[in-house]
């Protein structure tokens, strides 16, 4: 799939080994301090993709499938995928390469797409950086490939992050020397072998900031499909510049002001408002970046504010700002998990609830958009511009000058008071009819270009034409 054909996809990132096992077990114990297999596979996830495409999803990341290391180490086992040791091989525990293809073929028989995982700046070894035995490695099986030891200390400097390793004394993360031309040479093949053996869609690319900016077009290009990379930053000029090297990166410069702005009512609504105009113009395109609040790697949403409107919040900024939403699964059953490993949960142990509050809500943002993407076709590639703010609320549209959507967001948290918020500054032309899609309200545009927005409990509201709202599935459309 082209970077063109991801703008519009919405994705559910799971950790394969969390998500869904081969028994169908929803009880199965899964304790995520014990850092170890908990028994998710690939089959697994074929047999929950009703779940994943029950929200609206259209897509999957799926975590790293290449062989790990096999050791119970000081931080675990490889139950993530990060650690390979052999990339031309597949993680049994997920299942065979069969299963994994098995896995392609069941999204694309729905009209879904596969992203996945893939780590080149490293390898993965159980001990210190002075005690690796290169051989374990397939097919970078000697010291020459790999820069000399020496651990990251210093994220300033730019030629240590790259060249340096990361990891520590407990597991090591050997960084191959990827300016060589001969890593480079089995990369770019490796990748674009991967890509048509298993007819994956699109790609997400770990610790992209690890290696040489130069390494990443050829890499892109062997692809041949979209890549979204980690840039684990949230300084827009610093991670932006990584988008003039691959299709995208993942939205960290945003995913610090959105947390802050969200996560309390005293949260900062002008630091996000902000930054939706500096990304959209520190970034080469904003609307192929992947948006996110929860990952692997960071204290899920629920752990600074269990209140769902805030979550409902965040959620709304993700699928109706520039870029693709990525949802971490778990999201939608309100985990909260802290740091790694604690927001690791198994999701099975939700009973894969489709009643879920955030079940829902996600399933209803999904339609959403689909239904603005389908009335308006500039829409995806429309940039998203915030138009109003006060201390708790910001308002911004999307969309074609005379039809956009207009997304009100509010960090006032459950306890928000009911009121009517009059809000200018719009486009739309007194008369207009338009829909706010939570509440089923019709409004009609004032005759001095307001719009009457039925606010209530911090709750968002998202306000379309109401000639778009047919055939959305909402309010009462089919
Ligand atoms: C293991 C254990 C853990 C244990 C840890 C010490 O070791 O499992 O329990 O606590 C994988 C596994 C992890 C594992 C690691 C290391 O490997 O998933 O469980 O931790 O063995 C990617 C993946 C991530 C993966 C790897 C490694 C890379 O998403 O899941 O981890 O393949 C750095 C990298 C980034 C990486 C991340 C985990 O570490 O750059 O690619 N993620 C600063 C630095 C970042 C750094 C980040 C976190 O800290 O700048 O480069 O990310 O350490 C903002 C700034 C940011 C700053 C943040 C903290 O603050 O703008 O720059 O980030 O304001
Ligand atoms: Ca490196």
């Amino acid at each position: 799939l082209t970077p063109a054909e991801w703008r519009s996809q919405s994705i559910y990132f799971l950790l394969t080994d969390r998500f869904g096992r081969t028994d169908n077990s929803v009880t199965a114990n899964c304790n995520v301090n014990d850092r170890t297999y908990c028994g998710g596979s690939w089959q697994g996830i074929i047999n929950q993709l009703d779940y994943i495409q029950g929200m609206g999803f259209t897509a999957i990341w799926i975590t790293p499938v290449t062989k790990q290391l096999p050791q119970d180490t000081g931080y675990g086992m490889a139950y993530h995928g990060y650690w390979q040791q052999d990339i031309y091989d597949v993680n049994e525990n997920y299942g065979t390469s069969d299963d994994l293809l098995a896995l392609s073929k069941a999204l694309h028989s729905r009209g879904m797409y596969l992203m996945v995982d893939v780590v080149t700046n490293h390898m993965g070894y159980d001990g210190a950086g002075n005690t690796v035995d290169y051989s374990v490695f397939t097919p970078f099986s000697s010291s020459s490939y790999f820069h000399p030891y020496c651990l990251i200390s210093n994220y300033n400097d730019q030629s240590n992050v790259e060249n340096c390793w990361l990891g520590d004394t407990t597991v090591s993360l050997p960084d191959l020397d990827t300016t060589q031309s001969s890593v480079q040479t089995i990369w770019n093949k490796w990748i674009a072998d991967l890509v048509s053996n298993y007819s994956i869609d699109g790609l997400r690319i770990d610790t992209v900031k690890h290696v040489q900016k130069s390494f990443w077009p050829a890499f892109n290009d062997a692809a041949g499909v979209y890549a979204v990379g980690e840039i684990f930053d949230g300084n827009p000029a610093y991670t932006c510049d990584y988008q003039n090297y691959m299709d995208g990166v993942l939205n960290y410069p945003m995913y610090y002001p959105l947390l802050r702005a969200f996560q309390s009512s005293r949260g900062s609504i002008s630091d996000l408002y902000n930054m939706i105009g500096t990304v959209a113009s520190s970034c080469a395109d904003s609307t192929l970046l992947g948006n996110f609040i929860e990952n692997h790697d960071n204290p899920r949403f629920p752990s600074y504010t269990s209140d769902y409107s805030q979550a409902k919040n965040v959620i709304s900024f993700l699928f109706l700002s520039d870029g693709i939403p990525i949802v971490y699964a778990g999201q939608e059953q309100h985990y909260r998990g802290e740091h790694d490993p604690a927001n690791r949960e198994a999701v099975w142990l939700s009973g894969y609830s489709k009643t879920a509050e955030l079940y829902q809500y996600i399933a209803t943002t999904n339609k959403i958009r689909k239904a603005a993407a389908a009335a308006d076709s500039s829409y995806i590639t429309a940039k998203n511009v915030p138009f109003y703010q006060d201390s708790h609320t910001l308002a911004m549209k999307k969309g074609s000058g005379n039809s956009p959507v207009i997304t009100v967001l509010s960090n006032a948290g459950s306890s928000g008071s009911s009121y009517t918020l009059y809000l200018g500054g719009s486009g739309y032309s007194s008369g207009t009819k338009l829909m706010e899609m939570h509440t089923c309200t019709s409004v009609t545009v004032d005759s001095s270009g307001k719009i009457a927005v039925p606010m209530a409990s911090g709750l968002p509201r998202v306000l379309i034409p109401a000639s778009s709202v047919s055939n959305s599935g909402l309010c009462g459309s089919s």
